[in-house]
């Protein structure tokens, strides 16, 4: 794409658009940014009123809904052309690139895929979703480097120009309804990470209802907790690829089935690349996976605390539960509701230790967990409920949060919702409350 000399609107100033404005101007483009917050980068031109003015290009940041966006609209009906920040930096990405998306995982897979290429000796970014904009590494690649971009659907409601080579779709999930407007339109957008370049490897779950579903070409490769006759699998406790074996399961570190079915992406993945079975093994066995992610933080009165903040939909609570076992469960719910409805949680009938429900859809959770028998407990905020939880834990209960909500109800993010949780879970009470 030749820049040079062209008028580029930048919508949204995050880091996404930040790093956006940067790569067009190296590439010569004359740029212009919008934000609807006011917000802007002095060093170029930022437009009160962007209807009023003509542009060849317009990038739009992954934060900006598109349904009922009204500067959006504008430029689709005058024939400008949109993309997003992700086809963007894609556009000037030298080298191999994967996009590693789905529901839940994504961070987890990205930063392992990432430690394996990088302990096999490629070049290789680490970006995207994850909180490093491709934009901002794109200048760096060469056609010997490696991109592993986590890939959300914020990133590909726009896109149309990504083309990964290598393809993942790890699981999908009702999530970001609120955003999409519904479940048909998420699973829209996420498969368009499938429609990519003529000789895109594709990697799926094959344990994944939905995932399995997709129609596939011929270099899709499945993988699975089970046996298959081909593609990435388990078999006699071991991770297979065909008839090679790849990790023995007794050396993966992290907890749970959706991290085993995340270890199997990320050795498909690595596998696809062909990076020999031996540095796969020892990445993996030495991963630490990034926090929040049901991370066992420790013990509180012989109570064992686990910290999911990242739980953010039904899905991943319910996979948490399933990791754990619901006997002497404490699980704590709350938060933003991003229009979820909780009955596929409580109607699978587990029998909680305690259920504690907060923050501002604590009510709704509330009401619904009656509904079906339970005798929730209501708390104002998160902060509120931890305090209650860590006063009464008990030896034998594994309390668990895991809030199948957003965290912008009383959080910046998922992670300083999480860390929170383990301050006061472990830290000076009195200090917290007084902050
Ligand atoms: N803005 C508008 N109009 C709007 C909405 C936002 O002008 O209607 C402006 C805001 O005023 C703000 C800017 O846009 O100035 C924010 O931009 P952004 O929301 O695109 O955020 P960035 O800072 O660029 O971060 C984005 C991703 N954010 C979102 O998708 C919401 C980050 O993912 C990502 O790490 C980063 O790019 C680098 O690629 C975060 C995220 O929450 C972690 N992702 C969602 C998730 O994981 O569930 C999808």
């Amino acid at each position: 794409m030749n820049l040079r000399g062209k008028n580029v609107l930048v919508y949204g100033m995050g880091i996404s658009g930040q790093s956006a404005c940067r790569l067009l101007h190296d590439n010569g483009a004359c740029v212009s940014t919008y934000d609807d917050e006011n917000r802007f980068v002095s060093y170029f031109a930022h437009e009160a009123n962007p209807m009023m003015k003509k542009y060849d290009l317009v990038v739009v940041s992954p934060g900006i809904k598109v349904l009922g966006n009204q500067l959006i609209s504008h430029f689709m009906i005058t024939g400008t052309k949109v993309i997003s920040e992700l086809d963007l930096g894609y556009i000037f990405c030298k080298g191999s690139v994967v996009g590693i998306t789905g529901t839940n995982g994504k961070t987890t897979v990205t930063s392992l895929v990432g430690e394996i290429f990088k302990n096999a000796g490629r070049k290789t970014f680490v970006c995207g979703n994850i909180g490093l904009p491709i934009t901002s590494v794109a200048k760096d690649t060469d056609e010997h480097s490696v991109v592993v971009c986590e890939v959300s659907n914020f990133q590909l409601e726009l896109s149309n120009l990504f083309k990964a080579d290598v393809a993942c779709i790890l699981n999908i999930a009702p999530d970001h309804i609120d955003r999409h407007g519904s479940f048909e339109e998420y699973i829209r957008v996420k498969r368009k990470i499938l429609t990519g370049a003529r000789n895109q490897k594709v990697i799926l779950n094959f344990d994944d209802e939905m995932v399995n579903k997709l129609q596939i070409n011929k270099k899709t490769t499945f993988f699975s907790k089970k046996l298959l006759n081909k593609g990435i699998f388990v078999k006699n406790n071991y991770i297979y690829q065909n008839k090679n074996k790849i990790v023995p399961l007794s050396e993966i570190p992290l907890f749970g089935e959706k991290n085993l079915e995340n270890v199997l992406a990320a050795v498909s993945v690595a596998v696809a690349f062909k990076i020999r079975p031996n540095i796969i093994r020892q990445t993996v066995a030495s991963f630490k996976a990034p926090p929040h992610r049901l991370s066992y933080l420790g013990q509180i009165n012989g109570a064992d605390i686990f910290d999911d903040s990242k739980a953010t939909n039904i899905s991943s609570t319910l996979s948490a539960i399933g990791s754990l076992g619901e006997r002497g469960l404490v699980l704590m719910l709350g938060g933003l509701n991003k229009d979820f409805e909780f009955d596929e949680i409580f109607k699978q009938g587990y029998d909680f230790e305690k259920l504690i429900c907060f923050g501002q859809a604590g009510q709704e959770i509330f009401d619904c967990a009656t509904k079906f028998g339970y005798q929730p407990m209501l708390f104002p905020t998160m902060k509120s409920a931890c305090h209650y939880v860590r006063a009464t834990a008990k030896a034998g209960e594994k309390i668990l949060l895991s809030p199948a909500c957003a965290s912008f109800d009383e959080f910046a993010s998922y992670s300083v919702r999480g860390e929170v949780f383990k301050e006061i879970m472990f830290g000076e009470i009195e200090q917290i409350e007084m902050s």
